[in-house]
């Protein structure tokens, strides 16, 4: 049977007994730095581990993240808060709810902790029933209002084996955090151990590592390779995602990597420093000093993700400021970029680092490209690709939605069930909005019957042409359009496009000077006179455009034109000739065909890119097969 995975974090004000409590539940004393044990209160992050029973038998393992109350260090708070799945929400009963218990509900909150289980602590010295009330009242309309409360005394021990029952059935009914083969440690701690070399720890969320695999450090890009795993003391092959999770990197110095890192695979995109978020602020009871807080449009905030915490500058759409119980779209400027997937979430604090004052959620994270219209909660993965191609009008499979909390295979679902439904269109490695790949199309097809209407002569329109007139950027969404367009009713020839029902002739003054043309080609067909001199005047310039596109004639270089029966014959007599008396140098090749180095240069350049023959040294030889 195997052990379910989850992180657990304690939350709440300054010595209200967090600390204690996770000690009476694991045995471990969380609080590790001199410094802590000297001042008696926690500075940073603590850890601890805690195996139980789930009602059913299952056997579960919790990661506990042990938190500072003290309202200095709500920042180390927030850093081990950003992925857990369940808060040990503590306050205790001989003072209730005070600054950081509000606080640092309104974080687990704005990080969207769906779980908590609440010790009322010190209940041998408070008033429980009190303390329970003001709770119940303080989280109703909360994600918690209807989370259990466990009285509970590390001094008399009670409550202590109730709330261990009470943790294991609640994380009885939580889903494991899912794998979606996009793993991010936040990493929290960064040091070194003797002999060992550079250790980091962190959550580990949406998917696995392993050891010895290449890995890649956000926002540094510092590549390196995993040498060892642990998790809770164990040598593990293998953590997955809800394991605290210590790896080595011995490569690594530890001044490279810092706390708010985000260790990934290298294919999942690049952290950025503009995102376009939903801001939330909640709606608390009256007298809260941090609802009161303005956060308005080019306010200079700090955003806590993951276990970073970055300076920025918010940008709504308009104006004007977020009021409580209010959301907004907004943009915000990061002064170094993060590493974020489309749903994560995050909090705000203002510039003095002294309130909590919004959480959001992204919605994208390449934020620079589009406005804030039709971005959208990421509520399921088909709804998600549609608006997302309805804004960016189109985008590489492997691309779109790369940076999601959706895995590769539920995107790719979801892409063939909208284009079996009609509601986009996949072309090739291209996903596009309907309309705006059939806007795109009409486009094409008018630019195309336009040249067809105007110069007949013309076997279509030149590629690049078009490309340009349509003003695409890039190639491989231009080249999808072009394979779309010729499944049916269009084809490509060499370097055109045109309709297949298209059949190019020159006008009837022409014909003259194509002849002329043809037989000043065919007089000397292996050492024609120059394009210049064939291409006297402007239409014989347009007859020979005819019949390069009608592939009637072969343009070798900037100044040689040759038939393209002519090309054929000498293609055939370098072969035969080196066949016969082995690789030949330009000027042999040239006697032989009784040219001049004019053609013959440029020609044998053409068989070498045709892989007719092979440059080796000065000679020629032929390309095997
Ligand atoms: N009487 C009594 N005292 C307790 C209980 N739990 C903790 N204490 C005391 O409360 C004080 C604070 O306990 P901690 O566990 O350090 O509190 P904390 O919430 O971790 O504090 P910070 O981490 O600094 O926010 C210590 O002196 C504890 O001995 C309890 O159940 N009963
Ligand atoms: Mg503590």
């Amino acid at each position: 049977m195997t052990t379910k995975h989850f992180i657990i974090a304690t939350a709440g004000h300054v010595d209200h007994g967090k600390s204690a409590l996770v000690k009476a539940l694991t045995g471990t004393d969380p609080d590790r730095l001199p410094e802590e044990k000297k001042r008696q209160i926690t500075i940073d992050l603590g850890f601890a581990a805690l195996g139980l029973i789930a009602p059913n038998g299952n056997k579960i393992h919790a990661g506990i993240i042990d938190v500072p109350g003290h309202e200095d260090f709500v920042r180390n708070m927030i850093a081990g808060v950003g992925s857990i799945d369940l808060a040990l929400f503590v306050v205790a009963a001989d003072d209730g709810w005070m600054p950081q218990t509000e606080e640092h509900l309104q974080i687990l909150n704005y990080l969207g902790v769906q779980h908590a289980v609440i010790a009322v602590t010190k209940s041998d010295v408070g008033q429980v029933d009190a303390v329970t009330e003001q709770i119940r009242e303080r989280l109703s309309g909360t994600l918690f209002a209807e989370s259990p409360i466990v009285p509970t005394s590390v001094m008399t021990e009670t409550g202590i084996h109730k709330l261990v029952n009470t943790l294991a059935t609640q994380l009885a009914t939580i889903e494991i955090q899912r794998d979606i083969g996009k793993p991010r440690l936040f990493i929290d701690r960064v040091f070194t151990l003797h002999g060992t070399g550079t250790v980091v720890t962190g959550t580990l969320t949406g998917g696995s590592l392993h050891r010895g695999q290449h890995i890649v450090v956000y926002p540094t890009n510092l590549e390196t390779r995993i040498r060892s795993i642990q998790s809770h003391g164990q040598e593990l092959e293998l953590a997955q995602p809800g394991m605290r999770t210590a790896i080595n990197l011995p490569d690594c110095r530890v001044d490279q990597i810092k706390r708010g890192d985000v260790m990934t695979l290298p294919a999942h995109g690049t952290p950025t420093s503009t995102l376009i978020v939903r801001l939330e602020r909640m709606s608390r009871p009256n007298g809260d000093k941090t609802v009161a807080h303005p956060l308005k449009n080019g306010s200079c905030i700090y955003v806590h993700h993951g276990a970073a915490r970055v300076a920025a500058r918010i940008r709504f759409g308009e104006n004007g400021s977020l009021d409580a119980g209010k959301e907004k779209l907004a943009r915000l400027k990061l002064i170094s970029p993060v590493f974020a997937f489309i749903g994560d979430r995050f909090v705000v604090r203002d510039s003095a680092e002294r309130h909590t004052i919004a959480g959001g959620i992204v919605l994208d994270p390449d934020g620079d490209k589009e406005s804030l219209e039709g971005v959208v909660a990421p509520e399921n993965v088909g709804s998600l690709v549609r608006a997302t191609l309805a804004r960016l009008g189109f985008e590489r499979r492997e691309n779109l939605l790369s940076k999601s909390r959706f895995s590769a295979d539920e995107i790719s679902e979801a892409l063939t069930d909208l284009k079996e439904k009609g509601r986009i269109v996949l072309c090739q490695n291209i996903a596009a909005d309907c309309e705006f790949w059939r806007n795109l199309r009409t486009r094409a097809v008018g630019l195309i019957d336009a040249t067809h209407k105007e110069s007949s002569a013309r076997a279509g329109i030149d590629v690049g042409e078009l490309r340009s007139a349509l003003r695409i950027q890039d190639v491989e969404m231009f080249e999808s359009l072009v394979a779309d367009l010729c499944k049916e009713g269009f084809v490509r020839k060499g370097s055109v496009i045109a309709r297949t029902s298209h059949r190019a002739t020159l006008p009837v003054h022409a014909q003259p000077v194509e002849k002329r043309i043809r037989e000043a080609l065919a007089g000397q067909p292996f050492d024609p006179p120059s394009r210049k001199a064939i291409e006297s005047d402007p239409q014989a310039r347009q007859v020979v455009r005819f019949l390069i596109e009608d592939g009637d004639v072969t343009d070798l270089a900037l100044d040689v034109l040759l038939l393209r029966e002519s090309f054929e014959r000498m293609k055939s007599q370098v072969i035969e000739f080196i066949s016969k008396n082995g690789p030949a140098t330009v000027s042999q090749l040239r006697q032989a065909l009784g040219s001049s180095r004019r053609v013959v240069v440029p020609l044998l350049e053409r068989f070498d890119r045709e892989g007719v023959t092979r440059r080796a040294g000065d000679k020629r030889t032929l390309c095997d097969g």
